[in-house]
């Protein structure tokens, strides 16, 4: 018998004698050192749990049936680790996500520099069941774990003169292999006027499916504004930023007639090169050939969001 059995040797037999039964019969035998190593990983495994209390807050709790966490952790957009949908899980290991820090600044009397322990105690965690909807035309329905952003909001107090919030992601060279490439320009930047960033749906999200966020997710601390077109929930996010001019976000930069500002889910405004009218969802097998579904005016959350554009233009301020 080897004294190194590999994960995939270890598993199934862990399955099919329950954990504790194996975990003793390890410690029994004289697999001592693989003992060390698959304790440790046990550990591990304990130290990403994430769970959360069901959200109270209207429209967060949808109930259409998640996504499969496989396709939610392996189907991913963050650049700065390829822009193959598959690049992010297979790349993102490198990113360290702790120590972290989250510096809060700008427009503010309380500017601070969060570390993360701090923004994980800031407030109860809650799971809100949301569609993410992306700009290419896929969605997935993701139960996250975090707090509304407005309760980071709060603590800051925001002067009279901040009217927009920037968000902006980690750009690290070294352990993000595509910062430094020509796709996107970096950091990657969010952006989203003031009242939509403390609308409660807003979620500052460090988990889903009851554990911490896998990395290609935007471990340790992304946004997730499920109205918007997902290139508005900005990953591992590292400054916000409060400011008096709609900002300059990554997308807006790189194509501005494609990718505007405001970027609502919106069935009736196309993409200049592609119908928005249906989506693809995600998971199940589906694939390619899974049965397309039509896209809802702000993703399906215009009960809760609709009042923050009255009167405005949607065709003009795409
Ligand atoms: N920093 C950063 N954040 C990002 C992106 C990115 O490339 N870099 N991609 C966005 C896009 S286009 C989408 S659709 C969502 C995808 O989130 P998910 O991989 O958790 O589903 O992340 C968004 N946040
Ligand atoms: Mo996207």
């Amino acid at each position: 018998m080897s004294l190194h059995p590999r994960s995939s040797e270890i598993t199934p037999r862990c399955l099919y004698e329950g954990r504790r039964e194996w975990m003793k019969r390890l410690a029994a035998g004289a697999l001592g050192t693989s003992l060390a190593s698959w304790a440790a990983r046990d550990a591990l495994a304990q130290a990403t749990a994430l769970p959360g209390a069901r959200s109270a807050v209207p429209g967060a709790m949808l109930m259409d049936k998640p996504t499969p966490k496989a396709d939610a952790s392996s189907y991913n957009n963050f650049y700065e680790f390829g822009t193959d949908k598959s690049d992010p899980a297979r790349n993102a290991h490198t990113l360290k996500t702790r120590p972290w820090t989250v510096a809060v600044e700008g427009e503010v009397k309380k500017p601070k520099v969060f570390d993360l322990d701090e923004l994980l105690k800031l407030s109860p965690m809650e799971e809100r069941i949301y569609r993410l909807r992306c700009v290419e035309g896929w969605s997935m329905v993701i139960p996250w774990v975090g707090y509304s952003l407005a309760e980071l909001i709060k603590r800051v107090e925001p002067t009279g003169n901040a009217k927009f919030v920037e968000f902006v992601t980690l750009a690290d060279p070294k352990t993000m292999p595509f910062v430094g490439s020509r796709v996107l320009d970096w950091p990657y930047v969010e952006g989203l006027r003031l009242d939509e960033a403390v609308h409660p749906l807003s979620l500052l999200s460090f988990g889903m499916y009851g554990e911490v966020l896998p990395n290609q997710n935007g471990a340790p601390v992304r946004l997730v504004v499920p109205w918007k077109y997902g290139f508005k929930s900005g990953k591992s996010l590292v400054k916000i930023r409060f400011v008096d001019k709609q900002p300059r976000t990554a997308w807006v930069k790189a194509a501005a007639q494609e990718y505007g500002f405001y970027s609502n889910v919106n069935p009736k405004v196309d993409h200049p090169r592609w119908s928005q009218a249906t989506e693809r969802p995600i998971g199940d097998g589906g694939g390619i050939f899974a049965k397309k579904k039509p896209t809802l005016m702000f993703n399906g959350y215009e009960a809760q969001v609709g009042q923050l554009y009255a009167g405005m233009d949607l065709a003009k301020n795409f």
